[in-house]
């Protein structure tokens, strides 16, 4: 953000500052992009077809560049605030199993958040490093990314890496975004208007929107290649937890033994990964991972619906038009409950 003496225009402050350390080739490319007002930024830059900022930009172009996708690599891909920090808890915690015990008293999820453990590619390790060796990192390799699906890199397309993929009700991402969002920047700007925010997130224009678009990629890759992408809901998770960790296992190659699920294994990842569990802990009540970004507003309610207590019904009729519209010809639904406001 500028300093107080170089507010008088805050909006060309907050836009040189969003330029500020991008590279030249970055530079020139959004200024030939299509740009609307951004949520919590001055602008949002239309890039390949999706909504980004210019810092995401500049990092997603390293990755692209240099990231190469071994086999063994698992990549967990989410639009934000659809059950990202769950699904890195959990494939954290499945895939580590044997390296660290579930049980243990020192689990690492236990004192990191899901963010260190797991981290983006265009927040960590290509945002400030352009072309980070990777090679270093122990295995197994899980990554984590908000980019759409045809904006991964090739190495990831043609590899034998795994995707799993979470979505989430676009009516509960929204007030989760919106919520988000307005805690973020509480210091420096105004809240975003509810009614204003809707609007944009219609229009697609939201980062890494429109969500149609990226729910779409996954789901037709999902069902073109079933062992290439998994494709979850957080619905889905929250409604079965424990058939869900399974299913993920099994796509992840380390199916539970009978031994394991007698230990009663899948139900003790639960519990360990679950909303209050994570969210009671000391590193997400006080610790920030992603950069000045508090942990704590990673867990706000956690449910399913939240948004009857938020949305009118005219916007709950526009919204759902929307997903019909955009979703229902490829069987992508969601449940829009009968308690509908
Ligand atoms: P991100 O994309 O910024 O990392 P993400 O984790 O996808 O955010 O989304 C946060 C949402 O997941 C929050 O939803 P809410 O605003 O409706 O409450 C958060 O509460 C929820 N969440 C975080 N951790 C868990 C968890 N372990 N189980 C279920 N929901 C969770």
């Amino acid at each position: 953000m500028g300093s107080p003496q170089i507010t008088e225009n805050p909006t060309i402050a907050v836009d040189e500052d969003e330029e500020n350390g991008i590279s030249a080739e970055c530079k020139e490319l959004i200024h030939g992009c299509r740009k609307e007002k951004g949520w919590r930024t001055s602008f949002l830059y239309e890039f390949q077809g999706f909504w980004c900022q210019p810092k995401e930009i500049d990092a997603i172009l390293s990755f692209q560049k240099h990231y190469l996708a071994r086999d063994s690599d698992v990549i967990l891909a989410t639009i934000p605030k659809s059950g990202t920090t769950w699904i890195k808890s959990l494939t954290f915690a499945i895939m580590n199993r044997n390296n660290v015990p579930v049980s243990d008293g020192n689990h690492p999820l236990l004192a990191s958040n899901p963010h260190d453990l797991v981290p983006f590619f265009e927040y960590k390790l290509y945002a400030n490093n352009q072309n980070p060796n990777l090679s270093i990192l122990p295995k197994p390799r899980i990554f984590a990314t908000h980019i759409p699906f045809g904006s991964l890199s090739e190495s990831i397309k043609s590899s034998d890496c795994r995707i799993v993929y979470v979505c989430r009700n676009p009516l509960d991402t929204f007030i989760s975004s919106w919520h988000y969002i307005n805690q973020l920047g509480r210091e420096s700007r105004p809240p975003i208007p509810l009614e204003e925010a809707f609007d944009m997130y219609c229009k697609g224009v939201i980062g890494y929107g429109p969500f149609w678009e990226h729910m779409l990629g996954y789901w037709k890759e999902s069902q073109e290649r079933p062992s290439k992408v998994l494709f979850m809901t957080y619905e889905d998770m929250k409604e079965d937890a424990m058939s869900h960790v399974k299913m993920l296992a099994n796509f992840l190659g380390l199916p539970f033994s009978v031994e394991e699920e007698k230990q009663g294994l899948i139900e003790e990842i639960v519990k360990l990964c679950s909303f209050k569990k994570l969210k009671d802990l000391e590193v997400n009540q006080n610790g920030k991972s992603i950069k000045n970004f508090e942990n704590k507003h990673l867990f706000r309610k956690g449910e399913v619906g939240d948004w009857v207590n938020y949305l009118s019904p005219s916007m709950v009729h526009q919204l759902s038009k929307i997903m019909d519209e955009k979703l229902g010809d490829f069987g992508l639904k969601f449940k829009v409950c009968s308690t509908v406001p």
